[in-house]
């Protein structure tokens, strides 16, 4: 069901809460966080059409020359952190084609990307599959993997919903994947090993890019490739992540404008949840379960959400007027499903502003509802935290009323 003028939940059924008994069960599993929404504190966000002098932004013109740059500048700095200004190579080689794959419906490739900085190098291993029923070059989902290979299995003898490929070839798009340990391990080891050890050599200082920028960084490379297909519409790629995956696919669109669609799912704190909420997981403690997934300057704000000059809203901002798409779970409270929707609710003024959505209601949408306003949309599913069909289903009815 869609949604996309304001005000009609009242005829879909209730705005989504939080169910008391998810409220208790993670209250007393994780007592030290917060997940009532009567304990959400007061707060007041900075104004995403406000530049830092105060002056309010009126014009697509300066959001654009003035108000982005300054708001990207803000989240590479204190947040996700800046790529060294280091040389590389790159080469794609198709290391295998099969036209003939899902017993005739797609053609599988699977592509090396391979980076090269002196004597060092990594390969970004791409699989890719396309519709062979297209009759012209197709838009792809691109999904920055973050579990294990069982997933996204390029023989499809073994399927998972979370990159359900048939389904989304028989809706006429096509699928890609890259694991995000390709580009750089996600674990801490002082940023050694991956493309930091590529291209950091030990000179990190305290903005220099953390493994969700590295992972980040890898999608834009397989952007690069999606360029050199011919097959591809390399202008209608959406970059879709889950979790951690959904934190960086935000920060892959926000700094690669080739992205045309962005999909966080259950992206939460560092993602699209508004920090100062503190429900759920907060900056401190992701900084200090995750040191090295962003930069050093973001440990400044851990307990000192209000300080922060910007909130996840304006993260989200980035992304207008390409597509948006957030999404949570009922029982993900860990991720403050609440606090994703308001962020895309508090984005809105950039995509009407850019004539790209009017707006969403304040109040949440009912469970299992899709809200959609231009190129911005947002779904709760029922559940626990996960990518599922269901939540494929929704985004590519999202691309389908996008593109
Ligand atoms: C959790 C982390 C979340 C989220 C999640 C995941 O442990 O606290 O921020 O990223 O992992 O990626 O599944």
């Amino acid at each position: 069901m869609i949604i996309s003028t304001l005000g009609i939940y009242a005829q879909q059924g209730e705005s989504w809460k939080a169910s008391p008994e998810s409220v208790k069960k993670m209250s007393g599993s994780r007592p030290e966080f917060n997940y009532y929404e009567e304990m959400v504190p007061e707060y007041t966000l900075p104004d995403v059409l406000a530049d830092a002098s105060g002056k309010k932004i009126k014009s697509a013109g300066k959001w654009t020359k003035k108000r982005r740059p300054e708001i990207l500048e803000m989240f590479r700095t204190n947040v996700y952190g800046r790529i060294p200004e280091i040389l590389y190579t790159k080469s794609f080689s198709m290391v295998n084609i099969d036209e003939d794959a899902m017993g005739g419906e797609a053609t599988l490739k699977q592509v090396d990307i391979k980076i090269t900085t002196g004597e060092e190098s990594l390969v970004i291993h791409l699989t890719l599959f396309l519709p062979n029923a297209a009759s012209g070059p197709v838009p792809v989902f691109l999904l920055i993997d973050n579990r294990g290979p069982e997933n996204t299995d390029p023989t499809r003898k073994v399927k998972s919903e979370f990159w359900p490929a048939e389904e989304v070839i028989a809706r006429g798009y096509g699928i890609a994947v890259f694991s995000n340990a390709d580009v750089d391990p996600d674990n801490y080891d002082e940023f050694k090993n991956g493309i930091h050890g590529m291209m950091d050599h030990g000179r990190r200082s305290d903005d220099s890019w953390g493994t969700l920028a590295a992972w980040a960084w890898g999608a834009s490379r397989c952007m690069d490739y999606f360029e050199t297909d011919e097959e591809i519409d390399s202008k209608k790629i959406a970059v879709v992540g889950h979790s951690r995956g959904g934190k960086t696919a935000l920060w892959a669109g926000a700094d690669d404008q080739r992205f045309s669609m962005v999909i966080a799912n259950e992206s939460g704190c560092g993602g699209a949840a508004l920090a100062r909420r503190r429900l759920g997981e907060t900056i401190e403690r992701i900084n200090n379960a995750f040191p090295h997934w962003f930069c050093l300057n973001y440990r400044k704000y851990s307990g000192k959400e209000d300080e922060m000059p910007f909130d996840m809203h304006m993260l989200l901002s980035l992304i207008a007027p390409r597509a948006l798409y957030i999404d949570a779970a009922s029982d993900d409270l860990w991720g403050d499903p609440k606090g994703c929707y308001l962020a895309l609710y508090h984005a809105m003024p950039v995509f009407r502003l850019l004539k790209a959505g009017e707006g969403i209601p304040e109040e949440m949408p009912p469970l299992n509802t899709q809200v959609i306003s231009g190129n911005a949309g947002f779904h709760i599913r029922d559940g626990s935290h996960n990518m599922l069909l269901k939540d494929w289903n929704w985004f590519m009815d999202f691309a389908d009323q996008v593109w």
